[in-house]
């Protein structure tokens, strides 16, 4: 069951350097490039497939020189998934040769990006070949490796630094959630809250009771929770200030309350960009939580919002803003709709599009559900934008509000 197909190597300079796998030959002078990214993938028709391992590589060498190696083992997890969970122990083993024998590098310049069960099997290299510099596991597979010792699955022991990004956390059983829900790295990202992301539709409800049948069936399923890892690490390469991840006891709580701003030491980003804050993990930040869009590109930034309004009379109606700086403008981001009372603030977050870096100007629509012959007039708004980023706070008066 082992993989028969050659892997993909290449590097900036040299785009069409292919090796075999299986017959490795020693490189006599292998790049001095400054790291090297081998993306370990899980070779499934729907979850990945080559195309996408080629852009994920076309980017990266838009932002660094790097030497990227994909690793296919398609013909070793096109089968029951019990067997393809069991192979992941050969193809770790063969990659822990191949960085110890073949390449001269060392292993901490190595940075594994893996997908899935692809996630386990850069564990295993890891645990077979100490010092790796960083394994990123993109929804690491829940079946036969949630609540596993450390040996069986990734762990933050398999490499300097290891940091997931949780898309698909659901349980599997009955509801095809293919990743693991619990944190196994330094950092541990939960876009959304790690089940259900914005722009896929609900997993299907199973009728399979065994995970193989289920594995099996993923021929009639597409994997969009499971492969949004892989699809926001992708947009995270060229968003070098975007994805913020908060730490926060819950989602909920992410939500609704102050797990905002980010603090004094700052906030990890989700993604490629991850290993900036190797140096500051402390045992009190694990579990992070952000918000995605529903397309690419998917990196979005967090502002919290307030709304004090003051005047004679409640209406009903809605309050939207959009936000102007030097990093451009947003679009309109709804803050509170229903009923607008004199004296009160609303507030809420809000994710936009872009960062809009120093705000020089606040965009304010408000609108009445009803045309009302009695005219209600609002009297004046305090709006309040504080930066998710850095903590930053603009505060706008407005002397008369439009009606
Ligand atoms: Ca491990």
């Amino acid at each position: 069951q082992l993989c028969t197909n050659p892997p993909f190597c290449s590097s900036k300079s040299n785009n069409t350097q292919t090796q075999g796998f299986t017959n490795l030959l020693p490189v006599p002078n292998p790049p001095p490039l400054s790291s090297f990214h081998p993306l370990l993938q899980i070779s499934h028709d729907l979850v990945l497939n080559d195309l996408n391992l080629q852009i994920t590589k076309e980017r990266m060498f838009e932002v660094e020189d790097v030497n990227c190696i994909s690793i296919d083992w398609s013909s070793g997890s096109r089968c029951q998934y019990s067997q393809a969970s069991n192979n992941i122990r050969v193809v770790g083993a063969e990659v822990a040769y191949f960085i110890n024998e073949q390449y001269g590098y060392s292993p901490s310049k190595v940075h594994f990006i893996a997908h899935s069960l692809g996630a386990h099997a850069a564990g295993e290299t890891g645990r077979r070949r100490s010092g790796l510099g960083r394994i990123t596991g993109l929804d690491p597979a829940e079946p036969y490796f949630q609540g596993t010792p450390i040996e069986v699955r990734l762990d933050k022991t398999d490499a300097a630094f290891v940091d997931i990004i949780h898309t698909d956390s659901g349980p599997m059983v009955p509801d095809l959630g293919f990743g693991m829900s619990q944190a196994i790295g330094h950092l541990d990202f939960y876009p959304n809250g790690g089940i259900q992301m914005p722009g896929c539709k609900k997993n299907l409800v199973s009728r399979a009771i065994d995970i193989d049948g289920i594995w099996q069936g993923t021929v009639n399923y597409v994997a969009c929770n499971h492969l949004r890892s892989f699809k926001y690490y992708f947009d995270s390469i060229i968003s070098p200030d975007g994805f913020l991840g908060y730490t926060c006891a819950s989602y909920d709580i992410f939500q609704t309350e102050n797990c905002f701003p980010c603090p004094n030491g700052g906030c990890p980003q989700m993604g490629h960009y991850a290993d900036k804050f190797k140096d500051r993990v402390t045992s009190g930040i694990q579990k992070l939580y952000l918000n995605t869009g529903e397309a690419t590109n998917f990196a979005r930034w967090r502002y919290k919002v307030s709304v004090a309004i003051s005047g004679k009379s409640e209406v009903s109606g809605y309050i939207n803003i959009a936000l102007y700086g030097a990093g451009g403008n947003t679009k309109q981001y709804e803050i509170v709709r229903g009923t607008l009372k004199p004296g009160k603030t609303y507030a809420n977050f809000t994710d936009v599009e872009l960062n809009v870096g120093t705000i020089t100007k606040v965009k304010f629509l408000w609108n009445i559900d009803v045309v009302n012959p009695t005219l209600p007039t609002l009297g004046a708004a305090t709006v309040t934008v504080q930066a998710g980023e850095n903590g930053n706070v603009y505060v706008y008066l407005l002397s008369t509000l439009p009606c």
